[in-house]
């Protein structure tokens, strides 16, 4: 089985952090709408969605993947960059608890998940403003003693590491030239995004197909020719609020057999 966790979209998603974009008006009703049909696309890919409800005091909880790292074994409960994002923890920690044990990075530590890409045994952690030297250490700490390599990415002129660079398949990256260096990622070949769509690094992977935002063609047109499935989905507003698909939510993969914890 397959789960998505997702999140309502808040009421004060105006007030959301923003680092490297000017603040635009968010259309909240046609956000809530792509949020919607964004779930359905996790649906068609094999998720049952689990929709926590929307919190009007914390404007970014739309933003599931930058509170918890899931890994196969354990999930790790993040302490994200943005003390306004901290409160953000408890619902997807109990979302989180019947199927995953859990652990926790604490302070001084910081870290978003979306700082976090996993390739099998491999764990990429992005140098950012979000995620700070004691939260790397911490997470190698916890993922090294399971057999894990973690690694930290220099980035440069995004938020998060994955704002960069995604995976696309199995061995496949979608990246970024300017903002990652390809060779950080040694023996995975690589998507440059098209030059005229620098945001476009962004795809979530979900079984073998991808969910990619409709605004930039040009570089689904790329992925395509990777032999890459992509299901299409419009994500303008939270774009906005320098959101995209990984961020959206948090999937774990259910063993069949696994009783609850
Ligand atoms: C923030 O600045 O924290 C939010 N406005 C956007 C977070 C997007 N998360 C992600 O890319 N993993």
């Amino acid at each position: 089985m397959r789960i998505a966790i997702t999140r309502e979209i808040s009421a004060a998603l105006a007030r959301c952090e923003l680092t490297h974009l000017e603040r635009r008006e968010i259309d909240l009703p046609l956000a809530r709408r792509q949020h919607a049909d964004y779930e359905r696309a996790l649906e068609s890919l094999g998720c049952r969605v689990v929709r926590l409800p929307q919190d009007p005091d914390l404007p970014d909880s739309v933003f599931v993947e930058d509170v918890a790292v899931v890994l196969g074994e354990l999930a790790v409960l993040t302490r994200p960059g943005a003390p306004s994002r901290r409160g953000e923890t408890p619902a997807v920690e109990a979302a989180l608890r019947p199927y995953r044990r859990l652990r926790r990075i604490e302070e001084p530590g910081t870290l978003d998940g979306g700082d976090v890409l996993v390739v099998g045994p491999h764990v990429y952690v992005g140098d950012t403003g979000r995620t700070n030297r004691a939260g790397f250490v911490q997470l190698r700490d916890l993922l090294g003693p399971l057999g894990y390599s973690v690694a930290r990415v220099a980035v440069r002129g995004c938020l998060h590491l994955k704002s960069a660079v995604t995976r696309v398949a199995r061995d496949l990256l979608l990246l970024n030239p300017e903002r990652v260096e390809a060779e950080a990622f040694p023996g995975l070949r690589a998507v440059a995004v098209d030059p005229e769509e620098p945001a476009a690094a962004n795809a979530l992977l979900v079984g073998g197909s991808v969910i990619f935002p409709g605004e930039f063609p040009r570089t689904r047109g790329r992925l395509q020719e990777a032999g890459v499935d992509v299901v299409t989905v419009a994500a303008s507003e939270l774009a906005k609020a320098e959101g995209a698909v990984t961020c959206c939510s948090l999937v774990l993969e259910i063993p069949a057999t696994s009783a609850p914890i």
